[in-house]
């Protein structure tokens, strides 16, 4: 028994499945989740000691690699100084000024611990700021566990056969309008029957979480227009696209303004830490300014917000997002050819430096397509990859990632592992 086994079953006794959230388990691709015990640049090591080149990197925020030093040296120096005071801090100031700098939609910001909890206030604010209760979201989308959004949500739910949580008032549930992602037409339908009911439609503009599916060109333009017909509020969830493809938000490389914007992640530099923010107008519709109640012990906590800063501010100096998006279209073409040199039917979908392998023949551009991808076929290749000492997301309809310390080299070891990998599936 390996020791991650031990600790496995162990773990079961006393954490709900084993983990503390549930695509960890490794349900969607079988045998006993590898236990992480330490984490450098683009290696991940695990409680055998064996090391992993990781594109999971802990789904998401660690766009700089595991254990940066500058990261984790001003996270010691603010921890050094008190964990946290529940009191206004200087850093926290300066966070906020960095978001703001480098996406101006963020007129106000509130900060959160985690991307669920932005992503539930700023939906609380939308109804608030048009007194109407009806949110769009669309399918396969994922905005984190908030009640009125496990619907048809994608992530961990949709992987695990739970994409309408149990537990969710029906009457919570009907709050919610599920559309198919790119469909602009749909949309235009449902804002003509009910748009004067409409808060707000809330969107992944680059979705991460149905594995990556990219906005076909006046999707995300057309919403724009159609909120703005219709007094609605457009938001964008950004939690894995903030900082991910640019320094900013998908919304700079668009060029689209969303009313608001929610952060998670990368913004935290590896520690919980969220965000949201928006128009002055509808943010200060927030407690202390406004009528809006939102709060948390443990918001702008001094540690995060020590990492979150460090992260951006070496994110603005070295701009590494020309490197990572070339490296990655390095492995998504060695992905293919390897896949294709075992005759392995797959499509890629790639964004900046988040990209999906899906075990499909046919284009991936909503949830209804993703899901015809062959999930036991993945979980074979992950398992596969996984021997070979690389470690993809556990998981079909996740986001794999780069970071900047993925190196060439990395990159081609990863390429000969998809070769006997895929010949294996
Ligand atoms: N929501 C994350 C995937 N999109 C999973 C987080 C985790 O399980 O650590």
């Amino acid at each position: 028994m390996t020791r991650s086994q031990k600790l496995f079953s162990r773990a079961q006794k006393v954490l709900v499945g084993g983990v503390n959230s549930p695509v960890r388990a490794f349900r969607a691709v079988g045998g006993a989740p590898r236990f992480a015990v330490e984490g450098s640049g683009c290696r991940l090591v695990d409680a055998d000691g064996r090391a992993y080149i990781d594109y999971c990197l802990s789904w998401g925020p660690l766009i700089l690699g595991h254990a940066r030093p500058e990261i984790a040296a001003a996270a010691a120096k603010a921890l050094r100084r008190g964990s946290t005071f529940g009191a206004a801090t200087e850093a926290e100031v300066e966070l906020a000024e960095e978001l703001r700098r480098a996406i101006p939609s963020l007129e106000r910001v509130r900060l959160t611990s985690s991307g669920t909890e932005a992503v539930m206030s700023a939906l609380r604010v939308a109804r608030a700021a048009t007194s109407r209760d009806l949110i769009v979201k669309f399918s396969g989308c994922y905005h984190g566990h908030v009640d009125s959004l496990l619907v048809q949500a994608g992530s961990g739910a949709t992987t695990l056969g739970v994409p309408d949580s149990a537990g969710v008032p029906a009457a919570w549930a009907r709050t919610t309008l599920t559309l198919p992602y790119n469909d602009l037409e749909a949309a235009r339908r449902t804002f003509s029957k009910l748009g004067g009911k409409i808060a707000a439609v809330i969107v992944e503009p680059f979705v991460g979480n149905m594995g990556v599916v990219l906005p076909r060109p006046g999707f995300l333009e057309g919403l724009r227009a159609l909120t703005k017909r219709h007094k609605a509020l457009l938001i964008f969830d950004e939690v894995i696209t903030g900082f991910r493809l640019c320094y900013g938000g998908a919304q700079n490389a668009l060029g689209i303004t969303p009313d608001l914007t929610t952060l998670g992640k990368i913004v935290g530099g590896g520690l919980p830490l969220a965000a949201y923010g928006g128009r002055r107008e509808i943010m200060e519709l927030v407690a202390p300014l406004g009528p809006v109640y939102q709060a948390g012990t443990l918001s702008g906590n001094p540690v995060a917000v020590a990492a979150g800063l460090e992260c951006l501010r070496l994110l603005r100096r070295d701009r590494p997002y020309r490197g990572l998006n070339e490296a990655t279209t390095r492995l998504v073409a060695g992905l293919l050819g390897a896949a294709r040199a075992a005759k392995v039917p797959v499509r890629v979908n790639s964004a900046g430096s988040m990209f999906t392998v899906f075990f499909c023949d046919s284009p991936v551009f909503d949830y209804a397509s993703a899901k015809k991808a062959d999930a036991k076929r993945y979980a074979r290749f992950f398992n596969a990859m996984l021997r070979e000492g690389v470690y993809f997301p556990p998981a079909q309809f996740e986001a794999a990632f780069l970071s900047a310390a993925h190196r060439p080299k990395d990159v081609d070891r990863t390429i000969l592992a998809a070769r006997r990998a895929f010949s294996k599936v």
